[in-house]
């Protein structure tokens, strides 16, 4: 059973990853034998985030670029060419939020959100896609979805937007990639105890409302996901296209 999970020999790189959901995805790769490559733009935050994994072990490099950068993602990849580093796995999971009422949001805002949070996978999507299908042994692509892939809140909209497209561009990668033994699935994230949602987590109405909403009656932890997406990048989901699985405690599940 465990050889379905095995990620040994396999490379995987995830984006956005020196903190939150993509470091602790990239940590429950590593466990699972993976050689995981950190990603983020800025090399001291790389190189920290590396350095945890290394020290405790695990195998991991770092790749400094800007997702939403097409010519960086290009060099990176070039890159990854020339060192004979092979990316089996790619997890898209660089993310920002902005959250403002749309009748104030300014386009700038609007726009920076859907390249960060939608473009930038389909930029890096298909520079990992393109080696995939060269290659011809296939590969696995995990698009970080959210709640809001599938249901709207006031004052999130580009990312609302956002990530509503990520769960189609999934299945859009899985019609035009599965023949090429490559699996495109999602993973929607419930309300996750992240820096990112800071501001919310401090905030006592939000707080009660998330934990209201869902069945399991608390935020869940950026470890949580792993076991999802392990499945989602092993041998283990070899016929699973196209999916997006909510990991949110049960919150899109029940009235
Ligand atoms: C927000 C939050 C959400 C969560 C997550 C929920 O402002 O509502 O940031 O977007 O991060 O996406 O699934």
């Amino acid at each position: 059973m465990s050889r379905l999970f095995d990620l040994t020999g396999r490379t995987a790189l995830i984006t956005g990853s020196v903190r939150g959901i993509g470091f602790a995805l990239a940590e429950g790769l590593a466990a699972e034998g993976a050689h995981v490559i950190i990603n983020g733009r800025h090399r001291e935050a790389v190189d920290e985030a590396v350095g945890k994994l290394t020290e405790k072990g695990l195998a991991a490099s770092g790749a400094v670029f800007d997702v939403t950068d097409e010519a960086a993602v290009e060099n990176a990849f070039a890159d990854f060419d020339r060192r004979g580093i092979e990316v089996h796995i790619l997890i898209n999971n660089a993310g920002i939020q902005f959250r403002k009422p749309m009748v104030e949001l300014e386009l700038k805002d609007w726009q920076r959100v859907i390249d960060t949070n939608l473009t930038a996978a389909f930029i890096v999507g298909r520079a990992a896609a393109r080696r995939m299908i060269a290659r011809g042994r296939g590969g696995k692509i995990i698009n970080i979805g959210s709640l809001t892939s599938e249901a709207g809140r006031a004052t999130v909209a580009p990312y609302t937007a956002a990530k509503g497209g990520i769960k189609t561009l999934s299945r859009a990668m899985a019609a035009e990639w599965a023949s090429f033994d490559i699996q495109v699935n999602s993973i929607g994230p419930g309300y996750i105890l992240t820096d990112m949602n800071e501001a919310l987590i401090s905030n006592a109405a939000f707080d009660a409302w998330v934990k209201s909403s869902n069945p399991a009656g608390r935020w869940g932890r950026p470890d949580e996901l792993v076991g999802t997406a392990v499945y989602l990048a092993s041998d283990a989901s070899s016929y699973v296209n196209g999916q997006i699985i909510y990991v949110d405690g049960g919150w899109l599940s029940v009235l």
